[in-house]
């Protein structure tokens, strides 16, 4: 059996190799493969974790040999699922591992541009002392936050939403409940919340899902929380409404330009650069679940799957 790391491991602990060399042949790739690459290396392997590539359909058409692959993280939207399944290779994702890491720095960028931290932080380092005027917030206790998407993460954000004493409500599109979340609908949720906070995987069906017209639906007073993908929501619409002060503020841990994105100008945003999960203990977590994921595979009971036919009823 050959196992390999695709690209470039954010973090791999020896002793998460020591569990692989258990399982067969395991090789490391310590950097981020073009497509050709990428497929020469799938080609050579039985079994394949993923972090970095995106792995297309037309890329599928030329993998021979490999079996199963699992992705390091949550999200899904780097591989064609579809691809992979009709190419017969069950996918996994890890979904367990960041979703408490994720939720508490929903609350960091929530309270850095609600109390306007970083504003206060460059007035202090400049000698300043005791300067309220520019700083006068509310209490986020008797407010309504409002998460989209109510699955792990989602239900982690409203359960330290719910210690600030803010009122929960959420949508999801299954209708499922959710504890101490009220479910209400898309349109109805945007109007009514103060703080909106995002959990939902990036996919054709949620691309764009805060359209400009529902964003000019939020309150002037609220404030709009992504630590999903930049590419939910319509960030024109959003550099407009946080200009104009329509829209009170945002916090983004993803955006969809990096290199000079209008919305950088702007002293109503605060940005972190993809780091919602990045904790030492969702790190531990995400190579506990990925052996997991990869041990299961061998013992030939997979889990987590996330493509099509192999779906196993989640
Ligand atoms: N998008 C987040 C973070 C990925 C982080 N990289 C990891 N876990 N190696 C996700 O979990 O999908």
């Amino acid at each position: 059996m050959r196992i390999i790391y695709l690209d470039e491991p954010t973090y791999l602990p020896d002793s998460f190799v020591r569990e692989m060399e258990k399982l067969g042949e395991f090789e490391v790739y310590d950097d981020r493969p073009d497509e050709e690459t990428a497929v020469r290396r799938l080609s050579a392997a039985d079994i394949a974790m993923v972090e970095w590539t995106p792995l297309r359909a037309r890329m599928f058409r030329q993998i021979r040999r490999l079996q199963y692959i699992s992705l390091v993280m949550t999200s899904c939207d780097l591989v064609d699922l579809e691809a992979a399944g009709a190419a017969g290779i069950p996918v996994s994702n890890c979904p367990v591992y960041s979703a408490q890491s994720v939720a508490e720095h929903v609350f960091a960028l929530l309270l850095a541009v609600h109390r306007k931290i970083i504003k206060a932080d460059a007035l202090v380092r400049k000698g300043g002392s005791h300067i309220y005027g520019p700083f006068l917030a509310s209490e986020l206790s008797g407010q309504t936050f409002g998460v989209i998407g109510t699955g792990r993460i989602g239900q982690a954000a409203a359960r330290i939403a719910r210690g600030f004493g803010m009122k929960v409500i959420g949508t999801n599109r299954s209708g499922r409940p959710a504890e101490g979340i009220e479910l209400k609908g898309l349109q109805e949720l945007v109007r009514e919340s103060d703080v909106i906070s995002l959990h939902v995987p990036a996919n054709n069906s949620t691309e764009g899902l805060l359209t400009a017209e529902l964003l000019a639906s939020m309150k002037p007073s609220a404030l709009l929380i992504n630590t999903c993908r930049g590419r939910l929501v319509d960030e024109g619409a959003l550099y407009t409404l946080l200009k104009e002060k329509r829209l009170a503020g945002a916090g983004l841990d993803d955006v969809t330009t990096v290199r000079h994105n209008p919305l950088y100008a702007l002293d109503n945003v605060v940005f972190t650069p993809g780091t919602a999960w990045y904790t030492r203990t969702a790190r531990e977590a995400n190579m506990e679940e990925l052996l997991g994921n990869i041990q299961s595979y061998v013992q030939g009971a997979v889990r987590n799957i996330v493509n099509g036919e192999f779906l196993d009823g989640k």
